[in-house]
């Protein structure tokens, strides 16, 4: 098995602290009855929960200095917090938020992979609010959403990769019909928001050099929950789920649990029909999510979780740079210690769930697109979809309500770019023509350089505009978003 690079394990070996998201444990804050043990830094982000089906709090995006790893650092925050406070509602939920921005510049928020309509106040990424104004954003969580791990971010084109890059991104939880299934409610939860930084020596993000930009922003600094190296504790002979979020503009994780087993329960929001063991590592695309279940049926060891190099078509093109650019934009060349795992009091036994929720294949489409990725020019943009780059004021992809389609994507340059689509979540049904491993709901598919992939979709409800992109957000901020239409069928 791997090694772990010496160098780079001492140096993110000594400052790691303890603690971690967890859903349980801010529950346990609440009420007074902690279920797991956590250690030291108080770094518990704030845990808001619905009540009397109302998820209402107030939401400021502001620059202020919060630690970071084991130094201070001046980002942009949600409510003072990086990352942003864990929000958590039930299907059938309202969700408010006051939002008030006091950001130097406009931003705004979007709601990744809800099903929600894309217009008025709900997930409007159309929505501008300049800096110094407020928004409300108001929307109803369907009665059949699917329970998952969704979050929240800036999308105002143009600024999003410095924004998300500056640090802004919380987690937003769902609790559904996945929910209720016995063994996942006895299981103990953590989420792990990954997130990278590349700082200055004042603890500020810097603006990377045009290159970087055309490469998507990375950093050095790779942190889990805002922490170096949290450590998760699991109990022995339970159960703990853990909650991915790849919360970075740019860098796609590729993820190794060290000598245990763990097990894809969901990806994105979707869940699996049965628990499929991660047989080599995992991979995470920005905006991807994974749901995991992890046996506490180990030796009472410490277990790393490690980040793998991996290529996306930038490391070749950075071939005559020079060590110090892989360095500043991370990347690696060997294993990294991301999170420890490590195992607590012994508790009654709490099996892996048999079965999970099956998702229905969608029926035949009534027609078929296709999507071309590809670098070039057009109007100053650099990114393209089908030879275009963003505009406003265009409707790139008019549909019918109530129709299935089926798309193809295919990247025709030597980068990957993660495809993500709003509103409504679809079904991968093949790569390069291999049929895709998983029957699951996601929003995010991964397109590396030069594959195609199918995908199925529905347009159900919720007509409107609403927009498709790559998640490498430097790329949809040049150019690489269209606007999607739900026109309702004409009378
Ligand atoms: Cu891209």
């Amino acid at each position: 098995m791997t090694a772990i690079n010496r160098r780079t394990f001492l140096t993110w070996g000594l400052t790691g602290t303890a603690a971690f998201l967890s859903t349980r444990c801010a529950n346990s804050l609440t009420f007074g009855n902690p279920r797991t043990a956590f250690s030291s830094t108080d770094r518990l982000p704030t845990h808001h929960f619905s009540q009397s089906g109302l998820l209402e709090l107030s939401l400021q995006a502001r620059q202020q200095p919060v630690p970071l790893g084991n130094q201070t650092a001046t980002l942009l925050t949600y409510n003072g917090q990086v990352p942003g406070p864990i929000l958590e509602a039930k299907t059938g939920d309202t969700v408010r938020i006051d939002f008030e921005n006091q950001l130097a510049q406009t931003t705004n928020l979007h709601f990744h992979g809800l099903h929600i309509p894309p217009t008025g106040n709900a997930d409007n990424v159309f929505l501008a609010v300049p800096s110094g104004a407020t928004q409300r954003y108001e929307f109803v969580v369907p009665g059949q959403h699917p329970g998952g791990l969704f979050w929240y971010h800036p999308h105002h084109h143009g600024v999003v990769a410095k924004q998300v890059f500056g640090g802004l991104a919380g987690p937003l939880i769902i609790r559904g019909q996945v929910d209720e299934i016995p063994e996942v409610r006895a299981a103990e939860e953590a989420i792990l928001v990954l997130q990278d930084f590349d700082l200055n020596r004042q603890g500020q993000p810097r603006e990377p050099m045009p290159m970087f930009r055309r490469w998507g922003r990375q950093g050095n600094l790779m942190t889990v929950n805002g922490e170096l190296m949290p450590t998760l504790t699991i109990p022995q002979s339970g159960l703990l789920r853990v909650r991915l979020l790849n919360a970075s503009p740019s860098r796609i994780y590729r993820l190794r649990l060290d000598n245990h087993p763990w097990h894809l329960m969901g990806l994105d929001g979707g869940t699996l029909p049965d628990p499929v063991e991660i047989e080599e590592d995992l991979t995470l695309a920005p905006g991807e999510r994974a749901d995991i279940l992890v046996p506490g049926t180990r030796e009472p060891n410490r277990y790393s979780l490690l980040s793998l190099p991996y290529d996306r078509g930038i490391t070749d093109m950075m071939g005559g740079m020079g060590g110090q650019h892989h360095r500043r934009a991370g990347i690696d060349h060997a294993p990294r210690e991301i999170a420890r795992l490590q195992y607590g009091e012994t508790t009654t036994v709490v099996p892996l769930p048999k079965t999970l929720i099956p998702t229905t294949p969608l029926p035949e489409p009534i027609r078929r697109r296709e999507f071309v990725l590809d670098h070039g020019i057009d109007h100053g943009h650099s990114f393209l979809i089908n030879g275009r780059g963003f505009d406003h004021h265009r409707v790139d992809t008019p549909v019918q309500l109530g129709t299935v389609e089926d798309w193809r994507i295919i990247n025709k340059a030597g980068m990957d770019h993660p495809f993500h689509v709003h509103t409504n979540a679809f079904q991968v049904l093949s790569r390069n023509g291999q049929s895709f491993p998983f029957q699951v709901w996601k929003d995010v598919v991964n397109v590396k350089a030069y594959e195609s992939v199918d995908l199925r979709i529905a347009f159900n409800d919720f007509p409107g505009k609403t927009v498709y992109h790559c998640h490498i957000l430097d790329h949809e901020d040049q150019g690489m978003m269209g606007i999607l239409e739900i026109q309702p069928a004409s009378v």
